[in-house]
């Protein structure tokens, strides 16, 4: 299935080159700004230091990376635009409307070094505590990321590690926040969805809680598998609802994507820690 992007294969022009340049000048601006987003949003109560020291090295050497890369090597960075008003339920046939919260506008992937910082920014500040009628009896509500290693060489798994029993889905690595409803928490997960494997990873929103960003180290995607080389992937992100109520429903439906999926085969985001890639940006 081919699922690369014309965009970004399209060979720049000198003004487009020239535009680059000055975004990576702006994305280096907005990789301390998203830093200071993400250590204010994991602070919160806590100061800055207390935040690094609470996620220990990995935190830490995305701090070094980060200050280190505003004066040697460029931050390399994915960005994939999504429009605003476009997240429906069941097709948008007459199902609830979804909350501008898990209405994707923009995933952003980010080199850390030893590290890759995944953003994504949704069309309302995340509230403290989601609340929606369609899961409000039980269930989950996700911000989620699906990483493989090309959409033209996509494996399937039927399993129930998505907790999408008998469903087939791509075989990936998958890192969700997660907002539980019965629990009324957050967590952050990375997930290999053909072991099952799950890791906890650290997150913060920004100071609007319109971004949410998770942090990977590099030395969690061992599954060589699903992805040769962490410094080099192709992703997709999603906004999910997964009901399960007291009657023990359950059903696990996307809301929204990034970039959009328009019919066969996944259209991916690239990342890459050697270049800078856009996709669907005005
Ligand atoms: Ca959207």
């Amino acid at each position: 299935m081919k699922g690369e992007p014309a965009m970004l294969s399209a060979k720049p022009s000198m003004n487009l080159r020239l535009e680059k340049k000055k975004n990576n000048k702006n994305e280096r601006k907005n990789m301390n700004n998203q830093f200071d987003e993400l250590t204010k949003g994991l602070a919160q109560s806590v100061t800055r230091r207390a935040a690094l020291k609470k996620f220990g090295v990995g935190l830490a050497g995305m701090a070094l990376a980060c200050f280190g890369l505003v004066n040697a090597v460029e931050a390399q960075t994915s960005v994939v635009c999504d429009p605003a008003g476009d997240a429906t339920y069941g097709n948008g046939k007459g199902g609830p409307q979804v909350p501008d919260w898990l209405d994707l506008v923009q995933a952003t992937i980010t080199d850390a070094g030893d590290s890759i910082l995944f953003t994504l920014t949704v069309n309302a500040p995340i509230p403290l505590t989601p609340s929606w009628r369609n899961v409000d009896d039980g269930g989950q509500l996700w911000w989620s990321w699906r990483l493989v290693a090309d959409a033209a060489d996509i494996a399937f798994v039927s399993n129930g590690c998505l907790q999408a029993k008998g469903q087939t889905v791509p075989a990936c690595y998958c890192l969700d926040l997660i907002w539980n409803v019965q629990a009324a928490s957050f967590r952050a997960r990375l997930l290999d969805d053909t072991s099952c494997t799950e890791t906890a990873v650290a997150m913060g929103f920004s100071s609007d809680r319109r971004a949410v960003s998770m942090l990977v180290p590099k030395g969690l995607l061992t599954n060589r598998t699903l992805i040769p080389d962490p410094n080099s992937f192709q992703y997709l992100t999603e906004t999910i609802v997964w009901k399960a109520n007291s009657n023990g429903n359950t059903s696990l439906t996307i809301l929204d994507n990034a970039p959009t999926q328009t019919g066969g085969g996944f259209i991916l985001g690239t990342w890459s820690s050697s270049s800078n890639t856009t996709y669907g940006c005005p």
